[in-house]
């Protein structure tokens, strides 16, 4: 397998982020690499996030993206894929999101964790992200691929960031204990209509495995789940288009609501 030298990998970290802060739309990135591996992918997205911290951001979090069957199924994506949340992709309930910031945001309602413990993989499962879990809150999440039209290949959205931008969180932060994450609703509405209801169980059949999944990809990298990082689990609900003006509120069973506009 060909991989890209380093000088390459630095020139399309600086690629994607560029698009992603100047919220431009690029052309997926393996049609000029073509045969770039995922290693590749993955290598260009933490040459990013390096370059974010040493700007003086802090990454606060990690996400599981493209977790649902039904969404691999719709990108023509063979698995699902991680990214990292960067302090000022963070805002709380009620919040106004400057819409032109971004390309072509869609929203998609999501559990998020937080540790009590680091997790490490490789042989993470669902007992120990259970065992490991300090709380989980609802959680919005705003994607915005870089690339035109939302077309993409895996590894061009891994070297995109798992094509994060932005996240809202709100509700209440929530032991577990009690809490069935599998069968837990949640109804999204725009300008007071429903667009999408789902229950926990679209993640992969229940959120807390996307939790250890994400371990176990970051085990092949040395890297692990911290203490204390939000971490976005995945989509319950199908990504939906948004425009300016839009109130987006979404429900969720025994965790509230988490509400914000885009202005
Ligand atoms: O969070 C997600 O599931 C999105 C991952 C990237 C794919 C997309 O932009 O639709
Ligand atoms: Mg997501």
């Amino acid at each position: 397998m060909m991989s890209l030298d380093k000088a390459t990998i630095e020139k399309l970290a600086h690629h994607c982020e560029d698009a992603e802060l100047q919220a431009y739309e690029i052309t997926k990135i393996t049609d000029d690499y073509p045969d770039m591996t995922y290693e590749d992918a993955y290598d260009i997205q933490w040459t990013a996030r390096a370059n974010k911290e040493a700007k003086g951001h802090k990454i606060v979090g990690m996400k599981m993206g493209l977790t649902s069957q039904a969404k691999m199924k719709q990108m023509g994506v063979p698995n699902p894929c991680y990214g990292y949340l960067a302090d000022y992709f963070s805002y709380g309930d009620g919040a106004e999101i400057k819409i032109d910031e971004l390309i072509h945001p869609k929203v998609e309602a999501e559990i998020a964790f937080v540790l009590k413990s680091d997790l490490s993989g490789p042989g993470c499962h669902i007992g120990d992200v259970l065992a490991a879990t300090d709380f989980v809150m609802p959680a919005v999440e705003i994607i915005d691929s870089r690339y035109k039209d939302f077309k993409f290949d895996l590894k061009s959205v891994i070297a995109d960031n798992s094509s994060s931008s932005r996240y809202v969180t709100g509700g209440q932060a929530r032991s577990i204990d009690g809490l069935d994450l599998k069968t837990l609703g949640v109804v999204m509405e725009i300008n007071g209509e429903i667009v999408e209801l789902g229950a926990g169980a679209a993640v992969l059949g229940h959120p807390a495995t996307a939790i250890a999944m994400l371990a176990n990809m970051l085990a092949e990298r040395g890297e692990k789940l911290r203490a204390g990082e939000y971490i976005l689990s995945g989509a319950i609900t199908a990504a939906t288009s948004v425009k300016k003006g839009d109130n987006v509120t979404v429900k969720f069973q025994d965790l509230g609501t988490v509400s914000f506009r885009f202005v």
